[in-house]
This record gives structure tokens, C-alpha cells and sequence, in this order.
């Protein structure tokens, strides 16, 4: 329910509770709609603190009794939890609450998914499960009693007894209760077991639904690899005998790094070659590593307060990212990243949302799990890890985690380990933790005298509540070509410490041409006026993988833009430099299909709003059509052999090297579609014998107007798999023609499958609808009146997934005045609703302004 007046909490308030757990035992007897939780637990008077209330956070609960020291007690209850008058030495609390676990939708606390009991406490949803100080700082071991009559009851830590109906688990490494698990049901384990470094044999599960077994197999191999990757990079063991990952249907988020027993979503986990595809593969490799990293950087060394949230999630984002940098390709992996960064921070970090990477303040936490905190998070450990340099890093993190192995740490103790190591002072570096907004970069050139001299400036705009910004530490990492291609100056980091500085390259024979920003060195937006002829320069000869990618993407973003702009036509050296690489055969063939990306529409929009135009959703999806008709005709004659070196032998493998092929083999597909009006892919689709082909060759036959047969073939084939149907009702939507796209989405929503209250299912439609940009952007608002109606429908359902859906309203001021009036009255709608829950009312009036 709506608070009366939302409560903001601010990062400046922390204080310490009051009282040290020294144990805490809880018993679950379960029953869909009358779970008891008896909690008995043993606190003592915090040396520590200064304030000794007395308040346990508790939300949506029926507490049936209380008890301190064997007395019964009544405390005072409200909607936010209860405070009791406590001995001031050391007591036992008891308490007994029910809970309506099948009546949970919102999916946070103890609910029910397909018959299963399981459970989601990060970030305050421990509180819905019973009366607890529910906060990061408060950690203690845990020891679970699970009453229930289902096959499989799982809790953290080791399993220490079991009987008929109930078993019993004992976590020997305190832990907040963000990090508590509860699962109850029919399921069935793929097991497997994993011996760590130091000799500790410990168990491995990953438990399904029956049926699922045979989707198993990939994320049990990931894990293995990740428990070694740590072993290996970091020094990092595996801390238990037991290791269990469970797959969930109805999730919020991606996974959750529950101490021992890690939940998924099934889409995070699940995966077999018929049913999922290539980028499926490769972000379930990636989203196990990242839980199993976080045992160590967020389990053992957890956060003080949630406004620390990035020491977690940043450092995790970042190992997961050197993770599969080792796994698969670095390059490639750093491209993604860059794209991704721009797709979804970079709007965040330029408009109403826009935060810091350490937040000050908010109403609701769950509110702040956001590509800044995440994304940008891993960026700035990235930027700290370059200019210290790799073995002061390690050095670092050595430290990091003998010092604080078992605390609640800030920002303030991690940068306090690299300037122990470095001797370094961080100051300046910290305020990319505290400053929200992406810098700009422009750079200016000049040449005398055999001496280059590069000047370096950084501005960064104004964002809510933070009008003056301060130069920030940014590593520039520049590398100089002389005019043949050769690299003249290899690699070296200049640092920008001043809102201007310059830099000078002497003794050089003729001028340079200048790689700036290499391996995308800083999350900042690069302005650099390259001549086309120069960035064909640099497609063409840039020893920086990054750089010569990026060469090509400001090539076609620029061609892009006057095709917008100026009614220009295709530029050709983007279309000649374009082909050359595609040519080049001695290039990976996943590197090559990223050549042949182009940048999002809605990155041309924003890059349209910055150069002070009013972006034309309709007109910059012509011109990305058109670009595309004159790529597929330019590179027609080449088509034929990008087809063939695409070909895989022998069985399927969503390994970087077969998954780089098919990369290449679809961007040729979807360019040779355009010439041959989907017969190829008609083709394709027939003989496809793995999701990956099967779901490019149905896309390119939807965008072709084609494929009505394929859609509804697709539909029987697949109807009884969930996570494959999701993919269906998606690619409707992402790939209908704009006009038709509010109307699709619309339609689907009637469909008998579409199960609204599954967040997956409400993303697949509802996502894509405002993903793509040109439908969403309807002109009669279409797209966003559909949008709020059925987030209204949502919030009172699941308010997490309802808040974060809303930020496809967040670029809102970018477009004209009547989208602008249209977008307003459909948040204005979702505002006025009543009692809308906490986090949608936050997130509206954040983007509102108001
Ligand atoms: N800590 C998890 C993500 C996560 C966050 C919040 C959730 O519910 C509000 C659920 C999961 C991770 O980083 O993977
Ligand atoms: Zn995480």
C-alpha cells in the first residue's frame, strides 16, 4: 500500500543497530496459504551503537506471538515492523508469525512458483518472512528447520538432518539476511561435484522441474569453470560441502547469489541446443559466474548499507566481465560491453533517472538496481584496475579480502586497499562514485615540428540535484598510427585529471593519425571530429580491436545522421571500408558480424537531441532501412562466401568460436534477405536444427512480411516450452513493422498464453514493445498508452517489475512536443493511479521531475 508520504533514506543517516546476533535459528512449517515462521534468536547489546531501539523490520506479516527470555511480550506493531522493550544485556528472542505465501505475486519474501515454495530477500524482502532487522550490516549464522511434505526442501549452508517431511540446514558463515534461501518442491537434480584447490569435495546440484533435466548440462559446466576461474584469477575458494542452484519460473530479476543455495530465473540457467540460442548460451555462462562470484565479493565481504550496493555488483559485473573475456574473446567481450553500456546506461546516466554510482539517497532500494550501479560500477573498477596497473590490482584484492573477510564494508574501505597498496591518493578518482552524469571527451589536435600535441577536455552536464560537476580522474589510453597503418606509438594511458589538459607526442616523423579511447578505456562519450576519411583510416589499420570497431560504428553513425539530417545518401567510404573487413578472412568471425552492427535507433535519437535536433522516430527508422537495402547491394557480390565461411562442422557447440560463426552467417542472412526477399532464410528455417538458426531465420522471414506459416509452425512446435514460447510472443513485437507494432503487442496480450503475471512473459511482450523504438514511438501514442494501461494493471501484482518497466518513459524530453504531451499524460495516468505501490510512485516522479 501507498504510503502516506514516501520516506526517503539518505546515505549521510547510517547508524549501526543496535544489538550483535550471535545465532539465529528459524523453523518453517509450510502450507500454501498459512506458513508459520518460529524465529528464535540470540542478540546482545551492540558496544558499537548509541541507539538501543528496539525495532525489527517486518512487512505483510501475522505475528501470532512474541517472547523474550522465555516471558511473552507484546510489542507495538505497525505496517513497517515492531519495537519491544529489551534487557540491556543479552536475550533470546522468540517469535512466531504466519505468512500467505501463495497469495505472494510480487515475487519478494516466501512465495510460490509452480507449486514450489521459494524465496527472494534481496534487497528488504527477508522482513516478509518474519520480524528481523533486515539490513546488510546485521549478519549472523543461520541454522533452517523446513516442516513441509515435498520431496526436496533446501536451505543455505550444509544440510545438518533430515527425516519424513523436514530437513534441517546450518550456515556456518554469518550472513545478512538478504543472503537467506528457502526451497520446497518436486524437483529433480542434475548433480555433479567439484574438488577445490585446497582438497574440500563439495556437491553440486542444479535442481529443475521434472522435465527440465535435459536443460541442465551447460549451466552445471559454467559453474565448474567459474569455481576454477576463482581458484585460479582470484585465489578464491568454494567456502561449503554443498553447492545448489534451483531454477525458478516466475523471477524478478536474472538470479540471486543466496549463500549456498543460488535461485534463477529459469531463463538464466536453463539451456539445451534446440531451445535456446547462441547469446542465451553465452549470458548463462555469464550469469553463473557472476553468482558464484559474489560468494566472495558480496557473501563474505557484504555491504554496509544499500547505498554501497556497487561494492558488490560493480566488483562482481567486473569479474564475471574478465571472466568471459577468458572464456571466449576479449575484444568481442568489450565490444558487447560497450554497446550494452551505451544501449542502457548511458540514456539512465543523461535524463530524469540519472544517479550516481553510489546513490545518496532513495525511497525505494529495489528502485536502484540499475545499469549505473551495476554497469557503470564495473566501469569504474576497470578505470582503477588500469591505472594502477594489473599487479597492484591483485595486489589490492589480496588485501581486500584479508582485511575484510566477514564485515559489512563501503566504498570508503575498498579504495582505502588500493591506496595502502599503491600509496596513492584517491580522492579525485572517488568522485566517480559520487558524481552522476557521463562525461564528454572532445579532443583536439595539433601538429608542429614532429611534435603531436593531443588537448583533452571534459565537461560533464548537469543532472538531478547535481548542477556543478568537478573534472574527474579519466584514463585516456591513446595509441598514435603513422601514415601506413603502422603503429608509430603503442598503447599508453594519459591520464585527465583537469577540465583541460594536453599532451605531447615528440619525434615523430610525419603526423599521426590518433586511436583515442582504446578498449572504450573510460565510460565517457568520445567527441572527436574525425574526418570520414580518417575513421575509414582507422577501420582499416587500427591495431586496437576496440578502436577499429568503433571506427566503423562512427562511420555509420555519421552517415546515419546526415541521411537524417540532410537527405545525404549512403556514404561510401563506410560502405567500402565495411566491405574490406568483410573480406578480410584472417578476422574473427565474430568480430566481423559486430562490423556489420549499427547503432541502436534510439542511440541516434539521443545522439540527435545532443546536436540539438528533435529526433524522428519514422525517420530514423528509414534511415537505418535504407542503409541496410545499400549495405546488403554493396556487399552482395561477397555474400555468397561470408555464407560458407559461416557453415559449422559437426555437432552443435555454443562454444565463442561456432557461436562467432553463426554470428556472421545470420548478419549475412539478414542482408542477403533483404535481396532475396527471405527465400534463403525460408530455407534456413526448414533445415535449422538448433534455436540459434531457427530464431534468426524466423526473425529475417518476419521482417521480410513473410513467414505467417513459420509463426504459426513455430507456435505448435514449441507451445509446450515456456521459455521458448517467450522468445515467440518477443520476436513478433521486436520485428513488426513500426506502424504495426502497439497493434501486435496488443493482440498478444489476448492470447491465451500470455500470462501477464509471469514477469518473463509480461517482459517478452511488453519489453519488446519498448524496445522497438520506431513502434513504440507510434505518432498517435498508441505504444505508450498500451504500455501504462498494463503497468497499471501490473503494480498492484508485482510493483518491482512494474517500477523498473517504467524507465521506458525515461528519454521522454528527447522527442517533439506532441510525443512529449502524450508520454506525460500516460505517466500522469500511472501517477494518479490509486495506491500505486512505493516503487512505481518513485520511479514516475523521478522521470515526470517531479
Ligand atoms: N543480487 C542479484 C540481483 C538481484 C537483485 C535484486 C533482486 O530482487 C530485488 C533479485 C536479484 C545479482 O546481482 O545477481
Ligand atoms: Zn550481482
Amino acid at each position: 500500500m501507498r504510503d502516506a508520504a514516501p520516506t526517503t533514506i539518505f546515505l549521510k543517516d547510517y547508524t549501526p543497530f543496535g544489538y550483535l546476533l550471535d545465532s539465529v535459528h528459524l523453523t518453517f512449517d509450510l502450507s500454501a496459504h498459512a506458513t508459520r515462521v518460529t524465529s528464535r534468536i540470540a542478540f546482545r547489546p551492540n558496544p558499537d551503537a548509541t541507539d538501543r531501539t528496539f525495532f525489527l523490520h517486518g512487512e505483510d506479516l501475522n505475528l501470532i506471538r512474541a517472547s523474550i527470555n522465555g516471558t511473552e511480550v507484546s510489542p507495538d506493531v505497525t505496517g513497517k515492523g515492531l519495537t519491544a522493550d529489551v534487557p540491556d544485556a543479552p536475550f533470546l528472542w522468540e517469535a512466531q508469525v504466519e505468512i500467505d505465501p501463495g497469495n505472494n505475486t510480487a515475487l519478494e519474501g516466501l512465495y510460490m512458483s509452480n507449486g514450489m515454495y521459494c524465496t527472494q530477500c534481496e534487497a528488504e524482502g527477508f522482513r516478509k518472512i518474519t520480524y528481523y532487522p533486515d539490513r546488510p550490516d546485521v549478519m549472523s549464522t543461520f541454522t533452517v528447520r523446513i516442516n513441509g511434505d515435498l520431496p526436496v526442501l533446501l536451505s543455505n549452508g550444509n544440510p545438518s538432518g533430515k527425516g519424513e517431511g523436514w530437513a534441517e540446514w546450518t550456515d556456518p558463515w554469518p550472513k545478512p539476511a538478504y543472503l537467506f534461501a528457502l526451497v520446497a518442491g518436486d524437483l529433480v537434480a542434475h548433480p555433479d561435484r567439484f574438488t577445490t584447490r585446497s582438497g574440500r569435495d563439495v556437491a553440486l546440484n542444479l535442481w529443475v522441474r521434472p522435465g527440465d533435466e535435459g536443460k541442465c548440462a551447460f549451466g552445471m559446466e559454467a559453474l565448474k569453470k567459474s569455481m576454477k576461474w576463482d581458484e585460479d584469477v582470484y585465489g578464491r575458494e568454494y567456502d561449503l560441502d554443498v553447492f545448489n542452484i534451483v531454477a525458478v519460473d516466475d523471477f524478478n530479476m536474472g538470479a540471486m547469489e543466496n549463500k549456498g543455495l543460488n535461485i534463477f530465473n529459469s531463463s538464466a540457467v536453463l539451456a539445451s541446443p534446440e531451445t535456446s540460442t547462441d547469446a542465451n548460451f553465452e549470458r548463462i555462462e555469464a550469469i553463473i559466474a557472476h553468482e558464484y562470484f559474489h560468494n566472495w565479493t558480496g557473501n563474505r565481504i557484504t555491504c554496509r548499507d544499500w547505498f554501497q550496493l556497487c561494492l558488490k555488483e560493480g566488483l562482481t559485473v567486473f569479474r564475471d566481465a574478465q571472466f568471459t573475456s577468458d572464456m571466449r574473446s576479449a575484444p568481442v567481450k568489450r565490444i558487447h560491453d560497450a554497446i550494452d553500456l551505451r544501449a542502457r546506461q548511458f540514456p539512465e546516466d543523461n535524463g530524469p533517472l540519472s544517479h550516481p554510482v553510489r546513490p545518496e539517497s532513495f525511497q525505494e532500494i529495489n528502485n536502484f538496481y540499475t545499469a549505473t550501479v551495476y554497469e557503470k560500477g564495473a566501469e569504474v573498477i576497470g578505470m582503477l584496475k588500469r591505472l594502477v596497473g594489473d599487479e597492484a590490482y591483485a595486489k589490492a584484492l589480496d588485501l581486500y579480502f584479508d582485511r575484510h573477510d566477514g564485515q559489512a564494508c563501503t566504498i570508503e574501505d575498498w579504495l582505502k586497499v588500493f591506496e595502502d597498496t599503491t600509496g596513492r591518493d584517491l580522492t579525485q578518482f572517488k568522485r566517480w562514485y559520487s558524481q552522476s552524469g557521463t562525461p564528454r571527451l572532445t579532443v583536439s589536435e595539433d601538429w608542429a615540428d614532429g611534435t603531436f600535441t593531443l588537448t583533452l577536455k571534459q565537461r560533464t552536464d548537469p543532472t538531478p540535484g547535481q548542477a556543478e560537476k568537478l573534472p574527474q580522474v579519466i584514463p585516456v589510453a591513446v595509441g598514435l598510427l603513422g601514415p601506413n597503418g603502422d603503429e608509430v606509438r603503442a598503447t599508453e594511458v594519459l591520464e585527465l585529471t583537469e577540465a583541460e589538459q594536453s599532451f605531447q607526442f615528440t619525434a615523430l616523423a610525419t603526423r599521426p593519425t590518433a586511436s583515442i579511447l582504446r578498449e572504450f578505456s573510460a565510460p565517457v562519450i568520445l567527441e572527436h571530429d574525425h574526418s570520414s576519411a580518417e575513421r575509414a583510416f582507422l577501420l582499416a589499420h587500427d591495431t586496437d580491436p576496440f578502436n577499429r570497431w568503433q571506427a566503423g560504428r562512427s562511420l555509420a553513425q555519421d552517415t546515419l545522421l546526415r541521411m537524417i539530417l540532410d537527405e545525404a545518401t549512403p556514404d561510401a567510404d563506410y560502405l567500402n571500408g565495411l566491405q574490406a573487413v568483410l573480406r578480410d578472412d584472417t578476422l574473427d568471425p565474430a568480430y566481423r558480424a559486430l562490423m556489420l552492427g549499427l547503432p541502436t535507433q534510439s542511440e541516434l535519437a539521443a545522439a540527435l537531441h545532443e546536436r540539438g535536433h528533435t529526433p524522428d522516430p519514422m525517420a530514423i527508422w528509414s534511415a537505418v532501412e535504407t542503409l541496410r537495402q545499400a549495405t546488403a547491394q554493396h556487399v552482395q557480390d561477397l555474400l555468397p562466401r561470408l555464407h560458407s565461411e559461416a557453415l559449422v562442422d559437426g555437432p552443435y557447440s555454443p562454444d565463442a568460436q561456432q557461436s562467432g560463426k553463426r554470428a556472421l552467417g545470420s548478419a549475412a542472412l539478414a542482408l542477403t534477405s533483404r535481396l532475396d526477399g527471405g527465400a534463403m532464410a525460408a530455407t534456413v528455417y526448414a533445415n535449422a536444427d538448433n534455436m540459434t538458426l531457427q530464431l534468426t531465420a524466423l526473425s529475417y522471414l518476419l521482417r521480410a512480411r513473410k513467414g505467417e506459416v513459420q509463426l504459426a509452425a513455430f507456435y505448435d512446435q514449441w507451445q509446450h516450452d515456456r521459455l521458448v514460447m517467450d522468445k515467440w510472443f518477443g520476436l513478433q513485437v521486436t520485428m513488426a513493422a513500426p506502424e504495426a507494432t502497439p497493434e501486435t503487442a496488443k493482440a498478444l496480450t489476448g492470447h491465451p498464453d500470455f500470462n501477464w503475471k509471469n514477469p518473463n512473459r509480461f517482459r517478452a511482450v511488453m519489453g519488446a514493445l519498448a524496445m522497438n523504438h520506431a513502434g513504440f514511438h507510434q505518432p498517435d501514442g498508441a505504444g505508450y498508452s498500451l504500455l501504462a494501461g498494463w503497468l497499471i494493471r501490473l503494480d498492484p501484482v508485482n510493483p518491482q517489475t512494474t517500477a523498473r518497466m517504467c524507465s521506458a518513459f525515461q528519454t521522454w524530453k528527447r522527442y517533439d512536443t506532441g510525443r512529449q504531451d502524450q508520454m506525460r499524460t500516460q505517466l500522469s495516468r500511472i501517477a494518479e493511479t490509486p495506491n500505486l505501490s512505493r516503487d512505481t510512485t518513485e520511479m514516475v516522479s523521478r522521470i515526470l521531475g517531479a
